[in-house]
């Protein structure tokens, strides 16, 4: 019985799921798991014990294989790892599956700092819209996933948690018993309540027999929108029992399906949309399905005039090169002034209360996966219609639906709405040309700010570049520059914990790696830009090591503008005429002073070669190289001297720009 089914585990899951067909079952939603019958063992003391094991180590299907086999089933193939001393039987497991599954086992990447493994199964599921997995060690690596829980959870991306828990028994009496110091020391009252409120789900394994059950609910969780964390737990004792190998059928355990609007949303929103003079497309994360972007072109083509304005910046919702942008301004921007219809998609925050409120006659419409803001305590925006609906869906029925009502269409042939489309086109391309001449003239020796490094990256890199962006005060002028159009060309957090983009781009350009590998498409530049205080957020040596120990080539262009400025413009929107007004960024201690050099932390954490090494090696022998520079010329040169490097030899390169 043992060897038929492993047998048939072996030839089913060569392929996970997401690269298979859908898979028949042989039998039904599960397979009945029993226990594995061992002989009972004595300790020292004579006391019996209900430790089971298997004599030979191969054989040993224990809760960790499981467990690993059961995320490879679901169709996840990486595991970003930190290990500890909760590990012993998941590090026997990883083992075996290397050994015996090479081809069809989760790929194992070390991360040596826990903000790096969630924040790059963050940026992979940022490509993909799939988690992959995050395996950290008891309540001290669970903490140190830090902001990352966050990200991923306000951020709205799915990733898979697992940890360990200390052993519950002290004296040997089962397989993974105590055995070290430690073991007392790492049990909080409820570890799960550490990352609870972030995580869509969390819970606990507590036998073998349900490990796979475990995953999958734990998987529908993350995986059914609004996507996000989910953790899972499980005691050594639990991860060191063994069981008989059973597997699930993957096919029955799939996330929620897309919800769409009722008729009558649809007849309202697009009829309200037609007739107002001034409408206005408020959109936040709509991007994230990368098909969506397409299909909020067509809408706006079809209501000539209207306007689209981005307030997330997280992903490329609408082109920048479209007439109807209004470009992407966080939630601050005039636009929603003079709105008298506006339609909200997939938007945590259309405007600042305080600052550009709509008019209090406007009509609001939202559409969102998740219209509650669930996340959010305090989040009083009005609407006179709410609708948990998927962006893609509802954009398509309501695409579809102005497309056949034969009264819309011919209201839209109106010569009004053609002159207001005429004036919209007038006011985007002034739009864009003020936003040219912000670059200034780049000549050679000019000092750099964000608006000529937005128009040096636009204007060097190749148009195939993604950009995952971590410039905080720079964001905005950098979107202005870079007028990302294409989907997924642009990636921001959409979370606020800094230092998200170390490990997230490392994450996003594994995830393009794979997919060509899957897709046979051409290799692509990801270049990762990166406020000073963002990249010494979160653990860069970490994340620089793992790309190069991987091999994920990527340009990081670090913005060294001596520290934080976030906060001093914050404390100017509450205190204009405070006392930081004439504070230096020492006194308000927001200064890197002496600057760190950001070009040599790359080339370290990447393993440059050590002093005593430097006679047989040429820098340039590294992986890694890192540069500073502090002009357009150099700059520029930089940037072409990266895409050779990054793209073509695949290896690793930092720009610290001096601003
Ligand atoms: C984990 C975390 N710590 C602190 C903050 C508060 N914070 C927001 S932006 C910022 C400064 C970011 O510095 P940098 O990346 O250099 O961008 P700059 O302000 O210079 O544009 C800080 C400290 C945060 N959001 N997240
Ligand atoms: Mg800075």
């Amino acid at each position: 019985m043992f060897r038929t089914v492993a047998c048939r585990l072996l030839t089913r899951n060569t392929l996970p799921r997401s690269a298979r067909g859908s898979y028949l079952s042989c039998g039904p939603f599960s397979h009945p798991v029993k226990p594995a019958v061992f002989p009972l063992l004595h300790n020292r003391s004579g006391r019996s014990m209900s430790t089971q094991t298997s004599n030979s180590p191969d054989k040993r299907y224990t809760t960790s294989f499981a467990l690993f086999e059961a995320l490879w089933e679901a169709g996840i193939t990486t595991c970003f790892v930190n290990v500890g001393s909760d590990h012993p039987s998941i590090i026997e497991a990883i083992i075996k599956g290397k050994r015996e599954r090479p081809n069809a086992w989760p790929r194992m990447i070390t991360c040596p700092s826990e903000v790096t493994a969630i924040s790059m199964a963050d940026g992979y599921a940022r490509v993909t819209g799939k988690p992959q997995a995050v395996v950290v060690h008891v309540d001290v690596g669970t903490q140190a996933l830090g902001q990352g829980v966050h990200n991923a959870s306000v951020g709205r991306a799915p990733v898979f948690i697992f940890a360990g828990m200390c052993p519950y028994t002290e004296s040997g009496e089962m397989k993974g018993s105590r055995t070290e110091y430690m073991h007392w020391l790492q049990e909080p009252h409820d570890q799960k309540a550490i990352v609870r409120q972030y995580c869509r789900y969390t819970g606990e394994v507590r036998t073998g027999l349900n490990v796979k059950q475990s995953i999958g609910r734990a998987l529908q969780f993350a995986m059914s929108a609004p996507k996000g964390p989910v953790y899972l737990t499980a005691a050594r004792e639990v991860l060191a029992e063994e069981v008989e190998p059973y597997s699930l059928n993957q096919d029955e355990w799939i996330p929620i399906g897309p919800g769409a609007l009722p008729q009558n949303a649809v007849s309202e929103i697009t009829a309200k949309l037609v007739e107002s003079k001034k409408p206005l497309i408020i959109t936040g994360y709509s991007g994230r399905d990368r098909r969506t972007p397409e299909l909020l072109v067509e809408l706006a083509d079809l209501i000539p005039g209207i306007r689209v304005h981005d307030t997330g910046g997280s992903d490329v919702c609408f082109p920048s090169s479209h007439p109807a942008s209004e470009g992407f301004r966080l939630s601050f921007d005039d636009c929603t002034k003079d709105a008298d219809t506006i339609l909200l998609l997939d938007c945590d925050v259309p405007w600042i209360p305080s600052r550009n409120p709509p008019p209090r006659t406007a009509k609001i419409y939202q559409i969102d996966i998740d219209p509650l803001n669930q996340q959010i305590p305090v989040s009083f925006f009005p609407a006179h219609g709410r609708w948990r609906a998927d962006s893609f869906t509802a954009l398509s029925q309501l695409v579809d639906h102005i497309k056949n009502d034969h009264a819309l269409t011919s209201t839209l042939k109106d010569e009004k709405y053609t002159t207001r489309a005429r004036l919209q086109a007038q006011k985007h391309r002034s739009r864009l040309a003020n936003i040219q001449s912000q670059a200034g003239q780049l000549s050679p020796t000019d000092s750099l700010n964000p608006n000529n490094i937005g128009h040096l990256l636009r204007e060097t890199l190749p148009s195939s570049t993604d950009f995952v962006v971590e410039a905080v005060t720079a964001s905005q002028t950098l979107h202005d520059q870079i007028q990302p159009s294409r989907p997924g060309s642009w990636i921001n957090c959409g979370g606020t914990g800094i230092g998200w983009s170390n490990g997230a781009a490392v994450g996003v350009k594994m995830a393009l790696s794979d997919s060509i590998k899957d897709e046979g498409s051409d290799e692509k530049l990801v270049c990762h830009v990166v406020g000073d205080g963002s990249f010494m957020c979160a653990a860069p040596s970490s994340a620089l090591w793992v790309a190069s120990k991987y091999n994920v080539p990527l340009l990081t262009v670090v913005l060294n503008n001596g520290g934080w400025k976030a906060p001093r413009n914050s404390t100017q929107l509450v205190y204009p005429d405070g006392l930081n007004q004439n504070a230096s960024d020492e006194e308000i201690n927001t200064s890197f002073s002496p600057t760190p050099n950001y070009a040599l932390l790359a080339e370290a954490a990447a393993g440059a070669n050590l002093p005593s090494d430097v006679d047989n090696a040429s820098v340039d022998g590294n992986w890694m190289k890192g540069v500073r520079v502090s002009t357009v010329e150099q700059f520029r040169q930089a940037l072409h001297d990266a895409t050779e490097r990054v793209l073509r030899q695949r290896k690793g390169m930092l720009i610290e720009v001096l601003m």
